[in-house]
């Protein structure tokens, strides 16, 4: 009885100091009553949705975005009709992943990383000039001995559980790891493949290993897989036309309430929609999207909620397609500093300028290793390429201009080493399941879909408990 009376008081001061939805005056049209309210219908949010519905459990998915598919970017070439991926393109040859583009009759083939005769320059993109007599190292033999050492964390692929006591190697900065194991020579290769880490040789090593672990050495030697149509949008454009009116697209949510959750009540959520808010009531919540404070908002975090995630720092990603470059069709232009430590280039800065498969139009990524404005990586882009033709390396005069740009910030969450060593990700897991909110997305585990779908496979079991 005094436990209960205990129980009853400190619910009453929760519900005083986090928001609450009073569901009153709500028209039925409004309301939307789910099993499970996904939040963020990017690569784990549609695979969570796609995964529950096919089990005959009801969901609803909240995107900000006009289009489900996150990380994913698909251009469709308006002269040719050929479409590009120039965000997610590869996929590990798994079962998960065979399953799930078999589910929509979507043909997988294997990728190709170049195509014959293509040739690679190296310039530093500061100076805009060939940088002479680089050649890059061959990674073979560093990336075996990288390897050996990756074999000793194989729990460092399905997720973030690690001992209590965290090995040393995996909190050194990444450059120190380097230097200790003598893997200098696969560091421009890693530069260039493990892109969106932000300044890799800072980098903890942990999250280096977590970025290019076992099964993407594997897919580096044995070959990835992608769709044979060069769309990997299609995935999620067939995931809407199965979901339908269960997406809820351009939406952003004004509040979550989980506080009838304890007493087996529904969760709460506000949500702002094109056609007005809504409000959804489910049993459980899924939450996919990065969990940075400022994408929160509206949340009644726990305390032990915001101590976690206010620790989150990210790196930014951007990628786009320019038309205009004069760079010649089979050529990739790698950023590489005339003078730097391994020849990595500092970012802010593009890794890469890489060919597709329509004539003229190339790729190109960029890092950094905090968020910038969209117009200054697009114009410090622009103006790496002009380097590169006032150079007169391609003997021309180009027009650069963007055919498209994304942004893919924030990318990679981290959290400094002290936080690591003080059990910070044991306390983050500790969360899935509380006030029925179970997490899924690249911060529980890498940024690497096929992984992430046998990661939320795995949360997806505990979702349908009790359901
Ligand atoms: C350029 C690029 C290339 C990549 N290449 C590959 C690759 O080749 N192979 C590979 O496996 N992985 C690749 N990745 C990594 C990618 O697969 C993963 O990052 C994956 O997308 C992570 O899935 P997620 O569900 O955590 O996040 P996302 O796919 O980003 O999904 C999150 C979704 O939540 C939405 N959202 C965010 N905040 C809110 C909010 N407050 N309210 C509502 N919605 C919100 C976003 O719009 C997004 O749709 C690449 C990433 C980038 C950026
Ligand atoms: C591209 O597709 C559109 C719509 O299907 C079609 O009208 C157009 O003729 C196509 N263009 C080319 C070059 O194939
Ligand atoms: C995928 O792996 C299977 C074996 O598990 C193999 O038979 C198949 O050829 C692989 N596919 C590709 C495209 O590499
Ligand atoms: C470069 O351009 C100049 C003048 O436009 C021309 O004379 C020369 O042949 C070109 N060189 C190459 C390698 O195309």
């Amino acid at each position: 009885m005094l436990f209960t009376l205990f129980l009853a008081t400190s619910l009453a001061v929760l519900a005083t100091t986090l928001p609450t939805i009073n569901t009153d005056g709500y028209a039925p049209s409004s309301i939307v009553t789910r099993d499970v309210c996904i939040i963020g219908g990017g690569s784990t949010g549609t695979y969570s949705a796609i995964s529950l519905h096919d089990k005959g459990i009801s969901v609803v998915v909240i995107e900000a975005q006009d289009r489900l598919g996150g990380h994913t970017n698909t251009y469709t070439d308006p002269n040719t009709n050929e479409t590009i991926d120039y965000g997610v393109v590869l996929f590990h040859n798994i079962s998960v992943v065979n399953n799930y583009f078999a589910r929509f009759n979507i043909p997988l083939t294997k990728a190709v990383l170049s195509s014959p005769g293509e040739t690679s320059t190296y310039v530093d993109f500061q100076t805009g000039k060939i940088v002479a007599g680089y050649t890059p190292n061959d990674p073979t033999a560093a990336l075996a001995a990288y390897a050996a050492q990756l074999a000793q964390y194989p729990y460092l692929e399905t997720g973030f559980v690690l001992p209590d006591s965290v090995p040393a190697d995996l909190l050194l900065p990444f450059g120190d790891f380097v230097t200790k194991y003598a893997l200098q020579d696969m560091v421009g290769f890693l530069f260039q493949f493990a892109q969106g880490l932000g300044d890799l040789l800072s980098q903890l090593t942990l999250y280096v290993f977590k970025n290019f672990g076992l099964s993407v050495l594997q897919g580096v030697q044995n070959g990835f897989l992608t769709t044979l149509d060069q769309d990997n949008s299609e995935i999620y454009v067939k995931a809407l036309a199965v979901l339908g009116q269960d997406v809820l697209l351009t939406s952003h949510v004004l509040a979550v309430d989980r506080s009838a959750s304890s007493s087996g009540g529904c969760v709460k959520v506000l949500v702002q929609t094109p056609q007005g808010v809504k409000l959804i009531l489910a049993k459980k919540l899924i939450l996919t999207i990065p969990p940075k404070l400022h994408n929160l908002e509206g949340f009644d975090l726990s305390t032990e909620e915001t101590s976690l995630f206010l620790q989150f720092q990210n790196s930014a990603y951007y990628t786009g397609l320019l038309r205009g470059t004069k760079i010649p069709d089979l050529t990739t232009v790698n950023n590489i500093g005339a003078a730097t430590q391994y020849n990595l280039p500092i970012l802010p800065a593009a890794y890469s300028i890489t060919p597709t498969r329509v004539p003229g139009l190339h790729d190109v990524k960029f890092g950094s290793a905090n968020a910038l404005p969209d117009e200054q990586v697009k114009a410090d882009i622009i103006a790496s390429v002009n380097r590169i033709n006032a150079a007169r390396i391609f003997n021309s005069t180009a027009e650069p201009e963007f055919a498209v740009f994304a942004s893919h910030t924030p990318f990679e969450l981290t959290v400094p080493k002290e936080a690591i060593e003080g059990g910070f990700y044991k306390s983050l897991y500790m969360l899935q399941g509380t006030r029925e909110t179970w997490y899924t997305g690249a911060a529980w585990h890498t940024h690497d879909s096929s992984l992430l779908w046998v990661f939320t496979e795995g949360v997806l079991q505990g979702v349908l408990e009790g359901l």
